[in-house]
């Protein structure tokens, strides 16, 4: 059965309270079993123009989601997914995570493409990709489900634009040209103790096939937008004090700090 507009609207308030009140909440699919991906997606939307309404908010880009073998066991969820980002979650790396703002927050390495003309949706290909980016650069994504003890559908956490909650730019803008993401290798540490290893490929095989892939979801990918890729590996849980680093073969070091 087809949710209504009202239905929509109503769902899209609850994942808001949920995140502005820092509370989790049950899977909208639980009560609403209908719930499928085209409508997870228009509650994804309703939030996001929501926040595009805050003060200073723009349009930045999007974000790829269970791109990897990695987070699609991490997850349980078998298909990718793709969120959107605004200005407002973009988290300097300079300054310190306060952890007690989320709910239950982790964070994971990406390669990330800065698109540097527009891209056409219906005929994306990865060569197509890589020929329309302006550079690449490593970002950690900062996760935080809306949803009782992380746990969701491929519907609900659509809906939930993917668990967006910041993303870290750092490292070096390289041109595609200039480096190999798909061989790129990345060493992922806590408190400066390694906790997983990966290439660019465990990203859909490419990371450029994976935003091929979404500009042919999305209909295109507009010049200026910036693209993360999708966890390399399974993400870290993050606590108080805890420093996370994504240390690139060429691509450089991108580092989150959370406050004591
Ligand atoms: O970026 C992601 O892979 C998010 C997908 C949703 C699953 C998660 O919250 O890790
Ligand atoms: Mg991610």
């Amino acid at each position: 059965m087809e949710l209504t507009t009202a239905t929509i609207a109503a769902l899209a308030g609850e994942l808001h309270a949920a995140e502005a009140e820092r509370r989790s909440i049950p899977q909208l699919s639980a009560a609403h079993p209908e719930l499928d991906v085209d409508t997870a997606y228009a509650v994804q939307r309703h939030n996001f123009e929501r926040r595009l309404a805050g003060p200073g908010e723009s349009f930045v880009g999007y974000k790829l989601g269970l791109t990897s073998r990695a987070k699609q066991l991490a997850m349980g969820v078998t298909a990718p997914l793709w969120g959107r980002l605004s200005s407002g979650l973009l988290h300097a790396e300079e300054t310190p995570l306060d952890v007690g703002s989320l709910i239950h927050p982790r964070v994971e390495s990406e390669i990330a493409f800065l698109i540097g003309r527009d891209l056409e949706g219906a005929t994306a290909t990865t060569a197509g990709v890589l020929a329309a980016t302006e550079g690449v650069f490593p970002a950690l994504e900062i996760l935080d489900s809306r949803y009782d003890d992380f746990r969701f559908t491929l519907a609900d956490v659509i809906a939930d634009n993917a668990s967006a909650a910041g993303v870290v730019c750092g490292g070096r803008l390289l041109e595609p040209g200039a480096v190999d993401v798909q061989l790129e290798g990345m060493v992922l540490r806590r408190d400066g103790e390694v906790v997983d290893t990966a290439a660019g490929a465990a990203v859909s095989g490419h990371p450029a096939a994976a935003v091929a892939w979404l500009a042919r979801e999305v209909g295109g990918l507009p010049a200026g937008a910036i693209v993360i890729s999708g966890g390399l590996t399974a993400p870290v849980t993050l606590a108080p004090g805890m420093v996370v680093s994504a240390e690139f073969t060429h691509l450089g070091t991108v580092t989150l700090r959370c406050a004591p």
